[in-house]
């Protein structure tokens, strides 16, 4: 008796603290996020990339295997991150068009400035407002550092960290720099607060700061089991048309140099991560600071024959995800979620972890139960989008627990339309297409349906006036190609952004 009364007055004493302290006893926010990372190139995945601090990262929080960018490249996933929402219904890739203001203001950090949070952004955003260019994106935060178009690493180039460059003239360990300061500010003002950082890194172009090059120079580094030309020969006609496999062919034919490069980049955005989490406890926000870091593609990195993103396959699509919430139980941390997750899911998750309800009817999930669950699920299936470049490699894929399911639906040039099924539990590099295989025939039929159902919600759910009406039609699996009207064909390569400039390569 005396035990429960106890509990009750601890409960009460809580419960009033809560309300007195109110907005100041939600968790701030730190999401970090980086350009061009696929989900193998991390420490914790691939000891040949040193990321103690990501890894640090991983072991305190949850770390999820399966993470798909819905769109994997960068112009339309920086946008599915901020609103939850599919590319079609938000409308922004390049050669689709800029982002609608009514979609930035139903964005994380728009609705979270609303809901009371102190807000920062710094680093490439990665597109513009629609009719109203980049300068109109600066005011939605409280506190800007963004830059345009591809930003630079060299830290003076960009006017927003420009200030840090005598200390860090590496763009990467700036964002840190600037983010101390942020949080010394943040932490003034009495609100939770909400800081986004986009990093450049890895991009292209591949100039890592010198002093993360020395662990892999001249180094030999193991090639994944599907690298190559002639490990991509059974993938589809259509895939082939992409950029993906027209051009960066620095990762075939110079792969090691490719790929010091590469992961040392990777291993200054990890700097950066230690920097802010330093910061962090300095300031003492740390207990209260959920952390989430991934980036908004994959990386191909020689995968079949293939550069860079865009493609459905693992390597492009995939990419780490992490979320370090250090209020939750000890216990917990350190757990692998193999959960089905996209990059859609980020803005409902951050808006659920702050106690703000978020918009109606966005296709992204809250992940929060998988924090407490890793061994839950929050989806049966995901599809990912390809709505740029080459005509034949746009497609629609739907991945499953287990499974790919690819329809490239293009039947000019000589191609014809082609099914890809991959059993990823088996074959985890996507070396066997077994679309084929009547053992596979049921779970055949069932992807088939669940791409018909996700082409008929394109239909249904797609924004007006940026070119999506065409995608019913054109990724349909009944319709014969011969009766499809013919839709251009760009260039492989030379993708351009309505308003004429250049795509990121
Ligand atoms: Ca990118």
């Amino acid at each position: 008796m005396l035990l429960h009364l106890l509990t009750f007055l601890a409960g009460t004493v809580a419960a009033a603290t809560a309300a007195a302290t109110g907005p100041a006893s939600r968790p701030n926010i730190v999401f970090l996020f980086s350009d061009d990372q696929t989900a193998r190139a991390i420490g914790y995945e691939n000891p040949e990339v040193a990321t103690p601090h990501l890894d640090r990262l991983a072991r305190e929080g949850v770390r999820f295997t399966n993470h798909y960018n819905t769109t994997a490249i960068c112009m339309a996933s920086r946008c599915n991150v901020l609103t939850g929402l599919y590319e079609h219904r938000h409308g922004c890739n390049f050669s689709h068009g800029d982002l609608a203001r009514r979609h930035l203001e139903q964005s994380y950090p728009a609705i979270l400035r609303r809901a009371g949070y102190h807000t920062g952004f710094a680093g490439k955003i990665g597109f513009e407002l629609k009719g109203e260019g980049f300068e109109a994106l600066a005011p939605f935060f409280d506190a800007w550092a963004g830059g345009p178009d591809q930003t630079f690493y060299e830290t003076a180039k960009n006017p927003g960290i420009a200030n840090y460059a005598d200390r860090h003239p590496h763009s990467s360990r700036a964002y840190a720099a600037w983010a101390a300061d942020f949080l010394r500010n943040a932490k003034r003002t009495g609100k939770p607060f909400c800081l986004s950082i986009s990093f450049k890194a890895p991009h292209l172009p591949f100039t890592p700061d010198p002093q993360d090059t020395k662990p892999y120079s001249g180094r030999k580094f193991t090639r994944p089991p599907n690298h190559g030309v002639e490990k991509g020969r059974h993938l589809s006609a259509q895939s082939r048309a992409s950029r993906a496999a027209t051009g960066y062919r620095e990762w075939i034919n110079n792969y090691d140099e490719s790929a010091a490069a590469y992961y040392a980049l990777i291993t200054g955005i990890d700097a950066a991560v230690g920097l802010i989490r330093e910061s962090l406890e300095r300031e003492g926000l740390a207990a209260n600071t959920v952390i989430v870091y991934t980036s908004d593609n994959g990386y191909s990195m020689g995968a079949h024959g293939f550069g860079d993103k865009v493609l459905p396959y693992e390597e492009a699509s995939k990419s780490p995800l992490i979320i370090h919430d250090p209020r939750r139980p000890g216990e917990r941390s350190g757990k692998a979620s193999a959960a089905l997750t996209g990059n859609v899911d980020v803005a409902p998750t951050l808006l659920a972890l702050a106690g703000v309800a978020a918009p109606a009817g966005l296709d992204g999930r809250s992940l929060v139960s998988l924090l407490d669950d890793p061994a839950g699920r929050v989806r049966d299936a995901l599809p990912l989008f390809n709505y740029w470049g080459a005509t034949a490699a746009q497609t629609l894929a739907i991945v499953a627990p287990g499974w790919k399911y690819i329809f490239w639906a293009y039947g000019g040039e000589g191609m014809r339309p082609t099914e890809e099924l991959f059993d990823l539990s088996s074959d985890p590099y996507e070396m066997r297409n077994v679309a084929a295989d009547p053992r596979h025939a049921l779970v055949l039929a069932d992807l088939r349906a669940r791409y018909d159902a996700e082409l008929a919600a394109i239909a249904g759910s797609r924004v007006e006036g940026h070119d999506y009406e065409k995608y019913p039609v054109l990724f349909s699996r009944t319709i014969p190609w011969t009766e499809k009207p013919a839709a251009p064909q760009p260039a492989a390569g030379k993708g351009k952004r309505k308003g004429g400039k250049a795509d990121d390569r």
